[in-house]
């Protein structure tokens, strides 16, 4: 039975994917060596030694992934550039192999009738950028700049809309604050500038993307946050965890400052970082973004710490509700609960919101019959459509759902293990088998453009 939604007649149907989950090829056609490269070799700093050398082998079977997305009915196709194919050490002239990959593709999904959505920045920063600091080096923002620049020329014509940066809080944590991901630095507070440098980079390649008249998006990771209880120390918690994982992103980029982080004993120039008119870039002239990328996967519970003198927040248990095979909570409320609460907090500051992730691992194998039933990920699915068109119904200009992810792909430090695809890949074989998930997604699409929505 199909999903009934009632979204707008033109919202915009999608999946994505990132360039280092998927490509494969890393040594291929002049590609330098980025983070994740030298991150994963390291013993073990990804489970079971996995790495993105081969992935999907998307970069050699581009037009079979083409051909599923197509299966799908996509509207949009959100990937992402993998800058050490561009420029091999960050900088420097553009590496012409590597730009024609991204032609081929790109022109592939026009013929396909897909919209491609590319995301410039998905983590996999050039090594050689790193050994000079990386986003923690005010520089690499110039840099990231000119690699925009170089890209936006070679494919502006055929891509409308552009996604900067995939998660800057994310690749901040994770890959500076707490070394679980690349490029492995665990500077804890001292990891705020590569927050700063990232959002920088965003408004300097922003003002690149809009001289071109191209529309410019960011995709950050946003999530409702819950205070434990009601106690004023809870909510001071809570209050704090909010400013370090959400505003620190929207709130420069929406309303030109940075919130108030002194529960982190840090002031407003972020360790320094922050230089007279870089607030200004990174909000840029007038609404500085056509829109919000919104990647939500739960909440997240937060309580005072049990002791003084550290962070002032401590992670709580959310109990009672399902979890992903990652052990996340499922909580599909909480996107309605986070698309309103954006529009309350920013009003007429909020640009239109396109859903540029959210979805679920499972750990799906195909069965004896050789079908892949993910009936799971299907539920997770509805339910946060659902959500969305719950916020929708109270207001909230939302544009378009890209699903987490189209391909089972390489998760990070979680190698191979974590399987967020609505198609199945062995990655012995590299077969593709869409899953159930994949057959019901096209069903809603196919509905949904046969004017069930309004
Ligand atoms: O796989 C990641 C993606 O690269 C960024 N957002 C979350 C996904 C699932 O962890």
């Amino acid at each position: 039975m199909p999903h009934r939604l009632d979204l707008p007649a033109d919202f915009r149907w999608g999946a994505s994917t990132a360039a280092y989950q998927i490509e494969g090829a890393v040594d291929e056609d002049g590609r330098g060596p980025s983070v994740w490269d030298v991150f994963a070799a390291r013993p073990g700093a990804v489970r079971d030694g996995h790495t993105g050398r081969v992935a999907c082998d998307h970069y050699h079977r581009y037009a079979e992934d083409i051909a599923l997305m197509r299966g799908l009915g996509l509207d949009g196709y959100r990937f992402s550039i993998a800058w050490p194919r561009i420029q091999a050490t960050g900088s420097g002239p553009a590496n012409q192999a590597g730009l024609a990959f991204y032609d081929r593709l790109v022109d592939a999904l026009l013929e396909a009738g897909i919209t491609p959505l590319p995301t410039l920045f998905h983590w996999d920063l050039p090594q050689a950028l790193e050994d000079g600091g990386g986003w923690l080096a005010r520089d690499t923002a110039y840099r990231f700049a000119e690699y925009a620049e170089i890209v936006a020329d070679r494919l502006g014509d055929r891509v409308p809309a552009w996604i900067t940066l995939n998660e800057p809080f994310v690749h901040m944590v994770f890959g500076y604050a707490l070394g679980i991901h690349a490029p492995g630095r665990a500077l804890m507070l001292d990891a705020l500038p590569a927050a700063h440098h990232q959002l920088l980079g965003h408004g300097l390649a922003a003002a690149v993307l809009r001289e071109r008249g191209r529309e410019v998006l960011i995709a950050n990771n946003l999530t409702p946050v819950w205070p434990a209880s009601d106690t004023p120390a809870d909510l001071a918690a809570a209050e704090a965890y909010d400013a370090l994982h959400n505003r620190l992103f929207t709130d420069p980029l929406l309303l030109g400052r940075y919130p108030d982080l002194s529960a982190y004993g840090v002031g407003e120039d972020l360790g320094g970082s922050v230089r007279p008119g870089d607030l200004g870039l990174i909000a840029g002239p007038g609404p500085g973004l056509d829109g919000l990328g919104v990647n939500y996967y739960n909440p997240t519970r937060i309580a005072a710490p049990a002791e003084p003198g550290g962070l002032p927040f401590a992670e709580a248990e959310i109990e009672g509700v399902p979890r992903t095979a990652f052990g996340w909570p499922v909580v599909p409320d909480g996107l309605r609960e986070l698309l309103v609460g954006l529009r309350e907090r920013y009003g007429a500051a909020l640009p239109p919101i396109t859903i540029t992730e959210n979805g679920c691992s499972v750990a799906d194998e195909p069965g004896p019959d050789g079908t892949v039933h993910d009936q799971r990920r299907i539920d997770y699915l509805a339910g946060h459509l659902d959500a969305l068109g719950a916020a929708v119904a109270q207001g909230v200009d939302v544009r378009g759902y890209f699903t987490w992810s189209l391909l089972d792909n390489y998760e990070w430090a979680e190698g191979f293990n974590q399987r967020f695809g609505l198609v199945h890949v062995d990655f012995t074989t590299q077969r593709r088998t869409p899953k159930s998930s994949y057959a019901w997604y096209r069903e809603l699409i196919a509905v949904h453009r046969a004017g069930q929505g309004r």
